[in-house]
């Protein structure tokens, strides 16, 4: 067999066009190598500048190495091969090619200043009708390249002759824009012609001035401009270049869109259309000039990740006819997204859509919404067919109550009428699971549709009411199960910059990422212990699952910050014992109103916390070569173990607070360090599961940790017990409630078909969902066991009466897969291992052993 290897993935990108990064990393697979393979020297071959150069590195390294080349320059385009040779042959072919093209590196590229309608950008009138902006431009014979660089004040969708430039939706999503605006780079060779041309944009307000926030929320909450930032450049075959950019010249005119807010939704009037305004031969005299504005190029920076796109469309399963004589369509997921209608109808005639994610009474049930609208509108302007589709907006929902719709909306009608299109981040797929237990497997597909609907550009608790924001308590929870679950490499890495930028001077992480103004429970922002310690825990997350060391390069600082933070709060007595917690925030036993009021000390979560992440930084330190930080937070870290187990833990094992919590975040944490006292607290925590009848007892803090500590500690029956369960709470509750995502709450739906009455009933939270990392690694039985999973740890732990399971994960060195069956008493296990990578193999009952690349079986009888 020869060696052949996959084309080479430049950072994190799915797409290299328009990249950041001056020396982009490089990365590859080796799809096919005899066994026994394994690389020893690899060799880049680059082209750049007009010159082939190669380069030739021994070393077996093949994630993330170093670019060999000069810097790149703006607009720079490389094309990229790889060459690998193992030991004692030759060098195999090199790769298929990956063409990269840089952005615009440097402040001094950009002419393009922000345009907008002046109407758009007086607070005192507020009109906020979405915008069109646009002008015409000669292009000469001959273009060989041509490049849109846009983003905006607000969001926007391009146009060029007529044509949507892109398939990107949402754009330029949520950063703290004052210091980090995203751009995107649009490759639109195609659809520039010789001789007249048009280019133009929508824009609405999106979440830079847009409503955002509880109670009514504010607006502007980045500036008062709706604008568009774009810059064209036209190279020519004879090297020139031409740049329109916005500015003065453009023009701008009202839209058909009448109104567009996140939480609200859009109204559009087909009226109020005008037809070919992209197009070049539209007469835009009529329009009006536009206001220029400001913005430091500086702060423009190229995407790390891909944007929100639709990735699905569904079509309902079932129209509905409610008590009031409403018609409602069941898409039968719960999703995030938008509906596009195709139908015609009278001019002047409205079809309204209202979303919800629940129905109740027969009718849809919109009060978890609060104050999001959450509803479309559409006006027809009376042509033979019409299709629309909101722009600027997205909604988490199941059920769409129709009105208005012209002829009767039957399941006939509405098959082809009305489709549900699914709207995320489009990141690539990467962690599958299934076991011989549907319900399971609906659990995890429910974690999968949850994260779909959370990653919106930004990582958010909901998707669907007036909230929608970075909680950073949420991800911290749930970041190893989305980087199983896709990946999330460079999308996180660039919203953790922005967790950098909001932290306060004096290490104070935010309740939630990007910042905005809020009711004075978060205003000022106080540290909390679990959430505040994204900053530490979800670099580490990256860097163990996909090898990235910039990562922890990059939040280094923030992260000891944090724990700086943390050590000034505790003082001496090294337990952070004072201040404002959420503790094990959403512990079903803490009243509807009251989700803090949990059974674990808030105080025993914030040490617990604080041991962690003085840990995490000491290892961060350790593998950024930091001789003397690494010193410093292992000490510290020791310290705050001891401090903990002293004040938290009993000579016997058991916890000051009796809760699973405390049992979970001392054996999960590694805080109760004495063997006896940790064997201990294992089984008083299988006890305190079996008395609670395996019903959930943890919130947010304690429920990803729960099932580690027990499998870990020797009690994995217990925790087959509880993931099993059936009874409310539970995992298996919600599905078998019919949930198609996960909860807030443990019983967002209440046993008796009511809606929690609790004013915070979301029906989309990825955080409870945090339980299907430990599904793929211990149930299934696939783990990293060194960063980037360069060696991969198989440890199946078979229970609860499953008869099979298997995961598999696309890392960077390939595909990693397992599968396990039980039959007759024995135990068969199928694992691969991507050249590469290696793995363990640790099977209950038989010796550990090392498994190189390739697909092995075992068959073991199974004692237990
Ligand atoms: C809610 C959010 C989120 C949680 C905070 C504390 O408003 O939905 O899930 O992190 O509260």
């Amino acid at each position: 067999m020869s060696v052949t290897v996959e084309a080479p993935r430049i950072e994190h990108h799915r797409e290299p066009l328009g990249i950041g990064e001056r020396m982009p990393r490089l990365s590859w697979r080796v799809a096919s190598a005899p066994s026994g393979w394994r690389q020893a020297a690899y060799r880049v071959e680059l082209e750049q500048r007009g010159a082939a150069t190669s380069f030739e590195v021994q070393s077996p390294d093949q994630v993330l190495v170093a670019w060999p080349g000069e810097p790149l320059q703006s607009r720079e385009r490389v094309t990229v091969r790889i060459a690998v040779r193992g030991a004692d042959d030759a060098w195999s072919e090199a790769s298929a090619p990956t063409s990269l093209e840089a952005g615009l590196l440097e402040p001094g590229d950009w002419t393009a200043r922000p345009v907008g309608a002046t109407r758009n950008e007086n607070p005192n009138t507020d009109d906020r009708r979405p915008s069109l902006v646009r002008r015409g431009f000669e292009a000469r014979e001959g273009v060989v390249r041509a490049r849109l660089y846009a983003t905006a004040h607000g969001v926007y969708e391009a146009e060029l002759n007529g044509e949507r430039v892109g398939d990107d939706t949402l754009s330029p999503g949520w950063t703290v824009y004052g210091t980090r605006l995203r751009y995107y780079t649009y490759d639109v060779t195609a659809l520039v012609r010789p001789g007249h041309n048009a280019i133009g944009a929508w824009l609405g307000d999106g979440w830079y001035r847009g409503r955002l926030g509880w109670r009514g929320g504010f607006r502007n909450v980045y500036g008062y401009d709706q604008s568009f930032l774009g810059q064209l450049e036209l190279t020519y075959a004879d090297g020139t270049r031409e740049v329109i950019a916005t500015d003065h010249s453009w023009r701008s005119a009202p839209s058909p869109i009448l109104q567009s807010g996140i939480y609200d939704g859009e109204d559009y009037d087909a009226r109020e259309e005008q037809p070919g305004w992209s197009a070049p031969a539209f007469d835009d005299s009529a329009w009006e000039g536009v206001q220029e504005r400001h913005r430091d190029p500086a702060t423009l920076v190229a995407p790390t990740a891909p944007p929100v796109r639709a990735t699905e469309e569904l079509r309902p399963v079932e129209v509905l006819t409610g008590p009031s004589g409403s018609r409602i369509l069941d898409f039968g997921q719960n999703l995030v997204g938008r509906v596009r209608i195709r139908v015609s109808g009278p001019a002047g005639a409205t079809v309204t859509l209202r979303t919800a994610e629940v129905m109740q009474d027969g009718e849809i049930y919109t009060r978890p919404l609060r104050a999001a609208r959450a509803a479309d509108s559409y006006t027809f302007a009376g042509r033979d067919a019409e299709e629309w589709e909101p722009r600027f907006t997205f909604h988490g929902f199941r059920y769409v109550e129709v009105g208005g719709w012209p002829g009767d909306l039957d399941a006939d009608a509405a098959a082809g009428a009305l489709v549900a299109r699914v709207y995320h981040t489009d990141l690539e797929r990467t962690g599958w699971f299934e076991s011989s237990d549907p319900a399971l497997n609906r659990l995890h597909e429910n974690v999968v549709w949850g994260m779909r609907g959370n990653f919106v550009d930004i990582p958010t608790d909901c998707p669907q009411r007036d909230e929608r924001i970075g909680w950073t308590g949420d991800i911290q929870v749930f970041g190893p199960t989305a980087s199983t679950l896709f990946d999330v490499s460079g999308m996180l890495s660039g919203w953790l910059r922005d967790v950098a930028i909001e932290q306060l001077p004096d290490g104070t992480v935010p309740w939630y990422v990007p910042v905005i103004p809020a009711v004075d429970k978060w205003t000022p922002m106080r540290p909390g212990a679990a959430w505040g310690d994204v900053a530490t825990l979800l670099p580490w997350t990256l860097y163990e699952r996909f090898g990235d060391v910039a990562v922890l390069e990059a939040q280094f600082d923030s992260a000891r910050r944090w724990v700086d933070l943390l050590e000034r709060l505790a003082g001496p007595s090294r337990l952070w014992d004072t201040g404002f917690q959420l503790g094990d925030w959403l512990d079903p036993a803490a009243p509807p109103h009251d989700p803090a009021d949990a059974r674990t000390d808030r105080y025993l979560v914030a040490t617990a916390y604080f041991a962690k992440s003085a840990r995490t930084v000491a290892r961060m330190a350790d593998v950024l070569g930091l001789a003397e930080e690494r010193t410093h937070y292992d000490a510290l870290a020791g310290e705050v173990v001891a401090a903990f187990a002293e004040a938290y833990v009993n000579d016997d094992g058991t916890m000051t607070s009796d809760a699973q919590t405390a049992y979970a975040l001392g054996l999960r944490f590694d805080l109760i360090t004495d063997p006896g006292r940790r064997d201990a607290a294992a089984a008083r925590l299988a006890q305190l599961v079996h008395e609670a009848g395996n019903r959930i007892s943890t919130g947010f803090v304690g429920t990803p940790l729960v099932s580690d500590a027990l499998s870990s500690g020797g009690q994995v029956e217990t925790a087959y017990d509880l993931i099993l369960e059936r009874e409310c709470p539970s995992w298996l509750y919600q599905v078998e409630q019919g949930a198609t995502t996960v909860w807030e709450r443990w019983d967002s739906l209440l046993p008796d078909g009511t809606v929690n009455p609790g004013q915070m009933t979301s029906f989309n939270h990825y955080a409870l969902g945090a339980v299907a990392d430990w599904m793929h690694r211990v149930i299934a039985g696939l783990a990293p066991d060194a960063p980037g999973y360069r060696r991969i740890r198989f440890a199946p732990r078979p229970g609860g009466g499953l008869t099979s399971a298997s995961a598999r994960q696309l890392t960077a060195y390939g595909e990693a897969a397992i599968a396990w069956r039980m039959a007759d008493g024995r135990l068969h296990v199928e694992a691969t291992v991507p050249i590469g990578a290696e793995a363990v193999l640790d099977l209950a009952g038989a010796r550990e052993e090392t498994l190189p690349p390739g697909t092995h079986t075992r068959d073991v009888a199974q004692t237990a």
